[in-house]
């Protein structure tokens, strides 16, 4: 990428709070990405609201923590910010049937967040929803959580993030997004890295930390 190009993309991404950067991951690393995650997460039995979400990758595979500390993301993803990303953790996102609804939701107050599509997401899987220039709004929309049915799908700002496999979304953590009920029950999985901070003192850090452990939840 280009001075002018990033220059561009900064600009969208300052503007709508999000950028989606179409075939930036070779379909080879999207093909690992998935067979690593389907082997770490195999054996989980979980029966909870969100147990189609995998955090903490890197903990189970060395491969996702590389990704996660290097990626070839984290320098574009450190020019929109205009800062070093600090790394927090690498997730997977499945949505196998129509219950697993992500509702709108920011991740957290500081950082920075990459989806990879490891599937074709549309609207009739589950595919991401963003509010365009939601961040430069944090008071209108903090009351949100990711576990609470909000409907802005009628909104002004909505759009709809339809991707293939291997493009990827950079987007700010206070951007409202959310996921809807995957109706066609197509395979739909996505691979996210969260990047934190930074925040000024150690105590305003542990409680950001606290909160984000529950906006977190998806
Ligand atoms: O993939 C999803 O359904 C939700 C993703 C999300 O909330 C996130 O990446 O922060
Ligand atoms: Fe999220």
């Amino acid at each position: 990428m280009n001075n002018e190009q990033a220059a561009v993309l900064k600009a969208d991404f300052d503007r709508d709070g999000f950028v989606i950067l179409r075939n930036f991951v070779p379909m080879e690393q999207v093909n690992e990405i998935c067979r690593r995650a389907e082997d770490v997460t195999r054996d989980q039995h979980r029966s909870d609201m969100f147990s189609n979400v995998t955090k903490g990758l890197e903990r189970l595979d060395g491969y996702f923590s590389e990704l996660l500390y290097r990626g070839k993301h984290v320098s574009v993803l450190e020019t929109l910010l205009g800062r070093k990303p600090e790394p927090t953790t690498a997730s997977f996102f499945t949505k196998n049937n129509n219950g697993q609804e992500v509702h709108p939701h920011s991740d957290a107050l500081k950082g920075g967040v990459i989806w990879i599509a490891l599937d074709k997401v549309c609207k009739e899987n589950g595919c991401l929803h963003f509010l365009k220039g939601s961040h430069l709004r944090e008071e209108e929309f903090k009351h949100l959580r990711a576990h609470e049915p909000t409907d802005l799908s009628d909104h002004p700002d909505l759009a709809e993030a339809a991707m293939n496999p291997g493009d990827i979304v950079f987007f700010r953590p206070t951007t409202v997004h959310w996921s809807g009920p995957n109706l066609d029950g197509s395979e739909r999985r996505g691979f996210n890295c969260f990047y934190t901070g930074p925040y000024k003192d150690m105590r305003k850090k542990k409680m950001v930390k606290q909160m984000e452990a529950v906006s977190q939840k998806a």
